[in-house]
């Protein structure tokens, strides 16, 4: 009897893809899908406990939370695909492991954008974690404006007879950031639609209204730490 979790990938499978050549290789191989999914998934698992982790440790510390939120995404078949086409990969689970390294992604927003920097350094500095590759957007905003780090990490997942490396994107930014882009992501980002130059400019200003606003919440905070130093003096 086929279980329902598969029939449900089935389900959204045939719904989502139109593309032939996708239906019949996840309607036959819906079994390996899932199981390639839940690994990204474990993953996932993994890093999101890790910033857990050192949020708690960050709060017993110094009595503040750096992490405002996180969450946690799989790319969908659709997008999966697509990413493929564009790659001029082939669609296969393979070719899926080795080409995307974001089908398992985490979004940290911090605080402050010190935080930023030092929950990646503390993430990093653990010896179960490797960096495949850094994009500090932050530093070098994109053209439009866009501002985070991005980080490409493996870590292992411990399976009941063997140990998987998982590779997952991870995007840190601060609540100013993700404000930005998270409006801009609305306005613009995958449509069709061109953007004038004159509306591109105003996004950009935007942007760097918006780091104007994280540098300045950044000396408030360190203004506030240096005061109530002293006054533990
Ligand atoms: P989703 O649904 O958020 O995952 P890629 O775009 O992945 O083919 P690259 O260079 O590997 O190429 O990735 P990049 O540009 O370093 O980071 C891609 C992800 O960063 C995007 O994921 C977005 O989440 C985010 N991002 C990058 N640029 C922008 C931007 O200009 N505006 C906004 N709002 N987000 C951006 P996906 O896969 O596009 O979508």
């Amino acid at each position: 009897m086929e279980n329902s979790n598969n029939k449900k990938i089935r389900e959204l499978v045939v719904e989502d893809i139109t593309d032939e050549q996708a239906i019949e290789l996840f309607q036959k191989k819906s079994d390996e899908y899932m199981k390639l999914m839940s690994y990204y998934r474990c993953a996932l698992m993994e890093i999101e406990t890790k910033f857990r982790v050192l949020d708690t440790e960050y709060s017993l510390k110094y009595d503040r939370n750096p992490i405002n939120s996180i969450k946690t995404r799989l790319k969908s078949i659709r997008s999966i695909k697509e990413k493929l086409d564009r790659l001029n990969c082939e669609l296969s689970f393979e070719s899926m492991e080795q080409n995307l390294n974001d089908i398992a992604g985490v979004r940290v927003v911090c605080s402050f954008k010190e935080d930023v920097y030092s929950l990646a350094q503390a993430l990093l500095k653990q010896d179960d974690v490797n960096v495949v590759e850094c994009k500090d957007y932050i530093k070098n905003p994109k053209p439009n404006g866009y501002r985070s780090l991005h980080l490409i990490v493996e870590i292992p997942i411990f399976l009941e007879n063997e140990k998987k490396i998982m590779r997952v994107e991870i995007q840190l930014r601060t609540i100013a950031m993700d404000f930005w882009a998270s409006l801009e992501h609305q306005l613009r980002y995958k449509k069709d639609f061109e953007f004038t130059n004159e509306m591109s400019n105003e996004l950009a200003e935007c942007a760097s209204m918006s780091a104007d606003l994280d540098e300045r919440m950044d000396k408030l905070r360190n203004n506030v730490e240096k005061q109530t130093a002293l006054k533990l003096k």
